[in-house]
């Protein structure tokens, strides 16, 4: 392009933003809502504040939860640098722990939906604010608020992507979400370091102090500072009260048909929207199944008479039947299944060999290392996992054999499966086959 064309080209630009927005939703008076305002954006607004504080929290939990540090096997983002800053080895302790915080993370999750699209819809006129770019802070600020709603929208939809349609993207869930997550939140914290205070003073002020008028003949449509008050109010078919009640209704209708499948027990068959949501079966196995063997492969083969544990480590190996395995010495431990999705169990009876034992075959008697636990199944990214030496040293921690007094079903992981307290149910693998202590990749 030509020097003379390109100045045309802006001469035509300034004209046309001198001249006023253009007809359509990029004029105020096109917004005609009297519900906006700002005393509506700030009331959603800091519902989400203290909503999106416990996500993160909780989601960094989880993330921990998965000891990425403790071995490449568990990491799948190896370069997540300084975002792991915070990585702790994660307790045992209390066994519930991951169960409560999962199930909040993604109950809480799905219950913002309906706050998250009433804000969004509160402050849309902005979205076409005239004109598009003012100056560089300007362009500044938009960027950072493409990059909140984007980035809100990203997590929300990856997260219900994965919790309803059960990890159409595994392994690259969870990176996206991992990375998608710190974005959002940066871009929230501008947003929050820059609104807090309007937000605070429009909840306090009440909305009766924002003026909602429609305007006289000769009066020029102007808007408030917020951008949010219509200039030309339509006559109102709810009140602002009215609203509220909508989307708190939405978010209570929500969580009445989703948390069932966190509290698990009776009230899964309460948990409409959940996934999971067949019926796993009546009896000891009657209880929530995440993968079933024939869903991955697993072969009668596979766990029939020829299977095998294979116990390494420390130079040593030790190779069970089923029966020398289920000889020897067995322990309980009642623990639930908490998986990712938000899903639990309460707890089950487990009876199994404990991992510490195991350790001990090969020679690990004082000091418990890490574990390589490895199942027959053939691919997929939940078919091995490293457990920390913490984990390995848990008294409740089992080589389960048994469950709530029946031998293990296929489903569950016969003949046998890993059971960890306060460990991500991906943590618990099923059909396990080998064990490697103390040499982990
Ligand atoms: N080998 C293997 N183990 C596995 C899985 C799997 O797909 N393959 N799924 C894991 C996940 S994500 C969960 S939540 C638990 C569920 O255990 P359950 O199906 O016995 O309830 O098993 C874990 N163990
Ligand atoms: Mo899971």
């Amino acid at each position: 392009m030509s020097v003379s064309a390109l100045r045309g080209l802006r001469g035509r630009l300034r004209s046309k933003v001198a001249s006023g927005p253009p007809p359509g939703p990029a004029r105020p008076e096109f917004w005609r809502s009297p519900l906006r305002g700002p005393w509506l954006t700030a009331v959603f607004g800091l519902v989400l504040l203290f909503g999106v504080i416990i996500l993160f929290v909780s989601g960094l939990l989880s993330y921990a939860a998965y000891n990425p540090d403790v071995s490449p096997v568990n990491d799948q983002t190896p370069n997540k640098g300084l975002l792991g800053f915070y990585l702790f080895t994660w307790p045992t302790s209390p066994y519930w722990g991951y169960r409560l915080s999962q199930g909040l993370h993604v109950t809480l999750g799905i219950v913002l939906i309906p706050v998250l699209l009433a804000k969004l819809w509160s402050v849309i006129p902005k979205l076409f604010g005239w004109p598009p770019v003012r100056s560089a802070s300007h362009a500044l600020e938009r960027l950072s608020l493409l990059l909140l709603v984007g980035g809100a929208g990203f997590e929300f939809v990856t997260g219900i992507l994965n919790v309803q349609l059960h990890y159409i993207f595994p392994g690259s869930f969870y990176v996206l979400h991992f990375y998608g997550a710190w974005v959002f939140i940066g871009a929230f914290i501008v947003h929050v370091t820059f609104r807090l205070r309007r937000a605070v003073i429009a909840v306090v002020t009440g909305p009766h102090a924002e003026q909602h008028r429609p305007l006289t003949a000769d009066e020029v449509p102007t808007t408030d500072a917020m951008g949010l008050i219509a200039p030309q109010p339509a006559a109102p078919t709810i009140s602002r009260r009215g609203a509220l009640w909508m989307v708190g209704a939405g978010s209570a209708a929500l969580l009445a048909v989703t948390m069932g499948q966190s509290i698990g027990g009776w009230m899964r068959k309460t948990a409409l929207l959940a996934p999971h949501g067949q019926n796993p079966g009546n009896g000891p196995n009657g209880f929530q199944i995440n993968k079933t063997a024939a869903s991955v492969g697993i072969r009668a083969g596979d766990i029939g008479p020829a299977w095998r544990l294979t116990v390494r480590g420390g130079g040593r190996q030790t190779v069970l039947t089923r029966d020398a395995l289920y000889a020897l010495p067995r322990h309980e431990a009642a623990l639930p299944i908490a998986c990712v999705e938000g899903w639990s169990t309460t707890d089950q009876q487990w009876n199994g060999v404990r991992l510490a034992d195991l350790a001990a075959l090969v020679g690990f008697t004082d000091d418990v290392p890490a574990v390589q636990v490895e199942s027959v199944q053939r691919g997929g990214s939940f078919n091995r996992v490293v457990l920390a030496a913490n984990q390995v040293h848990d008294p409740r921690s089992l080589l389960a054999v048994e469950v709530n007094g029946a031998v293990l079903s296929p489903d569950h992981g016969y003949p046998a499966r890993i059971i960890v307290p306060n460990a991500p149910g991906v943590h618990n693998t099923k059909w396990v086959t080998r064990l490697t202590f103390g040499e982990q990749a």
